[in-house]
């Protein structure tokens, strides 16, 4: 629901992928409700709505929170549902920023471009801990073509709003763009069909 009662569908649509305990549900948590949770229910895979302000406008976000790993249909079907990805790694587990790389090929892959997302790195709290430099997150990110944040969930995530936000700006460009694009050849095949006509009519005249 918005403020005038009426129930409108999603402005973006927001999947959040990643290796099982890297902190995607805390991740959402936190955006939702700004709290922190220790334990979520790890086989819990939730959608929720959320209407939230980004520049001054009023939108509505809705985000597939995913658990486990297999590439099952039913994962395919998030990911096709999906305008944007936030791909989570933790700063201390080495193999969850390895397997960044395969999971957005596979998303290009399905979506049959290049899609739209934000890569974070989770856990900055753990410092002590830390297997994976901020650096090569930024490179990879560089790669992937989005942006990079290095945050924790667990310690206040004041740019955690930010990043959902981001991907959201980032969703609308390029719906914008494409929508102009569709506008363009919609007008186009119009007047090719006039063409068509124009040229019947002045050749059996
Ligand atoms: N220290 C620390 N622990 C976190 C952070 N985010 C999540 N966790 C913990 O990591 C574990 C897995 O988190 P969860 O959100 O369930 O991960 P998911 O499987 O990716 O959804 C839980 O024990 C969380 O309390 C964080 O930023 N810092
Ligand atoms: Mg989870």
């Amino acid at each position: 629901m918005t403020s005038n009662g009426k129930v409108r569908t999603a402005d973006s649509r927001i999947m959040i992928l990643g290796m099982p305990g890297v902190g995607k549900s805390a991740l959402v948590v936190r955006f939702l409700t700004n709290r922190f949770i220790w334990e979520y229910d790890p086989t819990l895979e939730s959608t929720y709505k959320h209407v939230t302000t980004v520049d001054d406008e009023q939108v509505v976000m809705e985000i597939l929170d995913t658990a486990g790993q297999e590439e099952t249909i039913q994962r395919e079907g998030g990911v096709r549902w999906a305008d944007g990805y936030i791909l989570v790694y933790a700063i201390n587990d080495r193999s969850s920023f390895d397997s960044i790389l395969s999971l957005k090929h596979y998303l290009d892959d399905v979506k049959k471009t290049n899609v739209q997302c934000v890569l974070v790195a989770n856990k900055v709290d753990l410092l002590h801990e830390r297997r994976v430099e901020a650096s090569e997150g930024e490179t990879l990110a560089q790669d992937m073509a989005c942006a990079f944040y290095e945050t924790s969930a667990s310690d206040g995530g004041e740019d955690i709003p930010e990043l959902f936000h981001e991907l959201h700006r980032e969703i609308r460009r390029r719906k914008m763009i494409e929508s102009k694009g569709r506008r363009r050849s919609s007008a186009q095949q119009v007047r090719n069909v006039f063409n068509r006509v124009l040229n019947k009519i002045g050749s059996t005249s």
